[in-house]
């Protein structure tokens, strides 16, 4: 038997062809006749065409300040892992091809306030962004330091209302092969799905990042938002999401599809389990190349150790 999978873009797809939608703001006020000359203001005030996220540089949340330097800003954002711009790490030029603006968002499965929003509307439903400042650790032993900006995913679980038998929150990156070449290369399982445990999706850490060093977030760093889950590996923080929806099952992320003998859902940073290819006592911080000690859930075991009481240690740290 053929199962389909119903393609993750099929949404947005409808979208772009939605001549309102697809043209860009400045067009489409140009289309409309400037300047409100004609448009009721319900007609701006609708979701036809995307405004810009604002509130940067935003309010730092000192609850989350960290005991090691802030990389310099170049490093973080030209030294990436976004492969659907390519494996390299220097595809931050590449990724300047696409196009954020408008960025359709679609959450929906078990929840009861499913909708497709512009980016901008929905970060605004989400309250008042807040800069933090956490680490981050790539599985290939790569570090840094960065303050992001952007809002709790506890806020978007709030303003979805999932139902009782969602499990899981399952999020999809773009699918679109003539801006994201990567995305032609057809033994990866595209578009990257990654996922979190509902309670993991609630925990205070889990974050929904709009920016970067108080501006809005680089397209290489996952415009126009991405996740950071900052005790688990990096690659569980999916870029540039289009989808967020609530499961019953965990999804198998891209990386299981890829190798799943090298990684696993949860990818709790621990140095004491090695990968296959990469120790993980030690982690090489981007910038200074300094060498320090990885710690366990990657600093953050206070928040987050409770959430694995009683699992098995063998799925947990990949
Ligand atoms: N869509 C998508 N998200 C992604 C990736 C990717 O290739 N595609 N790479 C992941 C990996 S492996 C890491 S380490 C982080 C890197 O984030 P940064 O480039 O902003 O440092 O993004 C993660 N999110
Ligand atoms: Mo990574």
């Amino acid at each position: 038997m053929l199962i389909r999978k119903r393609p993750s873009w099929h949404i947005s797809e409808n979208h772009a062809t939605d001549e309102a939608v697809y043209l860009s703001r400045r067009q489409w006020l140009k289309t409309a006749g400037i300047a409100g000359v004609g448009l009721s203001s319900g007609l701006l005030n609708s979701a036809a065409f995307s405004a810009p996220i604002t509130g940067f540089p935003a309010k730092r949340n000192t609850a989350y300040t960290i005991d090691r330097d802030i990389t310099a800003e170049v490093d973080a954002t030209t030294y990436t892992n976004f492969y659907e711009f390519g494996s390299a790490k220097n595809i931050w030029r590449k990724a300047q091809k696409l196009n954020t603006d408008p960025w359709m968002v679609t959450i929906d499965g078990l929840c009861d306030n499913p909708m497709t929003i512009d980016a901008a509307d929905l970060i605004k439903k989400m309250g008042d962004m807040e800069e933090r400042l956490y680490r981050h650790r790539c599985v290939e032993a790569w570090a840094m330091t960065v303050p992001w900006t952007g809002v709790p995913l506890a806020n978007l679980l709030k303003l979805a209302s999932p139902k009782p038998e969602a499990k899981y929150l399952v999020m999809e990156t773009f699918l679109d092969p003539s801006v994201a070449p990567g995305q032609k290369q057809s033994w990866y399982p595209w578009p990257y799905v990654e996922g979190l445990r509902l309670d993991e999706a609630a925990n205070e850490l889990s974050f929904l990042a709009t920016g970067l060093y108080g501006r809005e977030m680089p397209k290489q760093n996952g415009a126009p938002i991405r996740l950071v889950v900052p005790w688990k590996y990096g690659f569980k923080s999916i870029k540039s999401i289009v989808k967020f929806h609530f499961a019953k099952e965990a999804p198998l992320s891209f990386w299981q599809e890829t190798a799943g003998n090298e990684y696993g859902f949860y990818a709790n940073v621990n140095p004491g389990v090695p990968h296959k290819r990469w120790r993980q006592d030690t982690e090489r911080l981007l910038g200074t190349n300094e060498r320090v000690r990885t710690q366990m859930f990657n600093g953050y075991q206070e928040q987050v150790a409770h959430l694995y009481e009683g699992m098995p240690h063998n799925i947990l740290y990949f």
